[in-house]
């Protein structure tokens, strides 16, 4: 086995795979920049290297001096964790020439699925159901016309490099085509340097699906069922769950093999995950794009399988064979994630840099919290404000919905604003309750919790039923629990009192 791994990157997953290599008694190098001195991950690896300034451009992306310190650290292998250089086709080969193994798929694998088209391309030879819609990008405003309407509307043009949503524009009729084609491929090109689009049948109301997939470099393919991701907020997921509310033994099935259709095609090595759009109407999927990366949500994954997958991803790149075959897995109980985000929910999710004053952690049954911040530490304004991903386990969803109300009760994050709030209110609402989710789920929730437009009466009379203590909320339609609408009065008061805020 590895001696010495060299984690590039920060935050949360540089510690989740530091925790990894200590089970597996391999020692850490941890790189930083100079934002991050004080950093989580800094102090728990074994070793650290400053490599530059605080912008990510200068320091978790400089791969050339990331390579030069895992040399002279002598780390044997590099684990890029999510984003940064994790899906650098051109770092993996750099690592590699220097004799480093990269703890991810080959250079190939990443350019295959690099590209929208060129992914649609590699998942309809395998024979893998895509999206209808085209491969090729779009030469002009008549071809458009045309393609879209063999298609039928709505339809989607989507940046063939993109992501996170940009160069994407929903077409519901053909007097909106010559302006979204032109905004699709200037925004396409002023984001990636690539103006090339194309064009997709919209899904209406879509559920977003993802399958994890493993493969080793012996050839074994494996899935290990799906991750429903379908709620989200500008392209960002928010909450992750495993199974999905509509899982059935049947769909995963399906699902995994195409999964797993789609890994062989490209020779996948790793960790990887190939998404899926699935219609709610009829059940069936298609195709979106692979992730040849470890991503955020893993943990609920690995909460249901029992499977470690980082220590997987080492043991892989190792040359090891899968420690497990396709019928090893099964999948119990329940697991929901919710990424904890220093944002302000209450004011349109503003970043909430600054000073954590205080952390308290639930504790108990079920409880998992991926962190990368401690008491005491800054939350920078250079890096994504994820600052932790807590996941509840429990029997079934219901369960597992009761333990995180639990659970979010007693997660205290004091000093700066985060999205603990917002996700309190969400596991009391009656559509996350019945799991009707699909990607326009939060923006049907803010509408829900909009105050209603009131006349003054109506305001009045209901500040005085509040004063005296009446309530009209409805018991939700959790299994076990009573609805819970923030903490007790008793921890209230408990905790202003150790807080000296009375
Ligand atoms: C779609 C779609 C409907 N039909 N494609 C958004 C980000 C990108 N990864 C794919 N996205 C979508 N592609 C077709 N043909 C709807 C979305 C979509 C979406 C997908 C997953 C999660 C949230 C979303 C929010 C809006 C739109």
């Amino acid at each position: 086995m590895f001696k010495k791994i060299l984690i590039a990157n920060r935050g949360e997953i540089a510690c989740r795979v530091i925790r990894a290599c200590r089970e597996l008694k391999i020692a850490t190098v941890a790189v930083y920049s100079e934002a991050d001195g004080d950093a989580l991950h800094v102090r728990m690896a074994d070793e650290a290297f400053l490599i530059g300034p605080p912008p990510s451009s200068e320091s978790y992306l400089r791969w050339e001096k990331i390579i030069d310190i895992a040399k002279r650290a002598g780390a044997e292998a590099i684990h890029p964790g999510y984003g940064f250089l994790s899906e650098n086709a051109e770092f993996v080969r750099q690592v590699e020439a220097e004799g480093i193994k990269f703890i991810g798929p080959p250079p190939e694998a990443m350019e295959g699925m690099g590209g929208k088209m060129s992914a649609r391309r590699i998942a309809i030879e395998a024979g893998v159901p895509v999206v209808p819609g085209t491969t090729e990008a779009l030469t002009s405003f008549e071809e458009a016309k045309e393609v879209a309407a063999s298609f039928g509307y709505p339809i989607m043009l989507k940046a063939s490099a993109g992501g996170g949503g940009k160069g994407m524009r929903l077409v519901v009729d053909e007097g909106d085509l010559q302006n979204a084609l032109e905004a699709a491929q200037s925004e396409a090109q002023a984001s990636f340097g690539d103006n090339a689009v194309y064009i997709e049948k919209a899904v209406v109301r879509p559920r977003h699906i993802e399958i994890q997939v493993f493969s080793d470099t012996h050839g074994n393919h494996v899935h290990l069922g799906e991750r429903e991701c379908s709620i989200q907020r500008r392209h960002q997921k928010v909450i992750e769950e495993c199974p999905s509310p509509i899982n059935s033994p049947e769909l995963r099935q399906k699902m995994g093999e195409c999964a797993v259709m789609v890994a062989k095609a490209v020779n996948y090595v790793g960790a990887g995950t190939v998404e899926f759009l699935v219609s709610d109407l009829d059940r069936s999927f298609y195709f979106l794009e692979m992730n040849t990366r470890l991503q955020v949500e893993h943990p609920v994954t690995e909460l249901v399988t029992g499977i470690d997958l980082v220590r997987e991803q080492i043991r892989v790149a190792w040359g090891g064979k899968l420690s497990f075959t396709q019928e090893d897995i099964s999948w119990e109980g329940h697991s929901i994630e919710c990424r904890v985000y220093a944002e302000d929910p209450d004011n349109n999710f503003l970043p909430s840099p600054g000073k954590i004053t205080r952390l308290r952690l639930p504790q108990g049954p079920g409880i998992r919290d991926d962190g990368g911040v401690y008491e005491g530490s800054e939350v920078s304004i250079y890096y994504d404000p994820m600052i932790s991903k807590f996941a509840v386990y429990a029997r079934d969803r219901l369960e597992a919905i009761d333990r995180m109300r639990r659970a979010l009760q007693e997660y205290e994050i004091g000093g700066i604003k985060t999205t603990l709030p917002f996700f309190r209110r969400i596991m009391e609402d009656e559509e996350f309750i019945e799991g009707k989710l699909d990607t326009g789920f939060i923006e049907r929730f803010n509408e829900r919790k909009k105050p209603p437009e009131i006349s003054e009466e109506a305001r009045d009379m209901a500040l005085i039923a509040a004063a005296l203590g009446y309530s009209g909320a409805k018991p939700a339609a959790s299994g076990a629990g009573q609805p819970i609408s923030g903490p007790s009065r008793w921890a209230l008061a408990g905790r202003a009192a150790l807080h000296n805020r009375i």
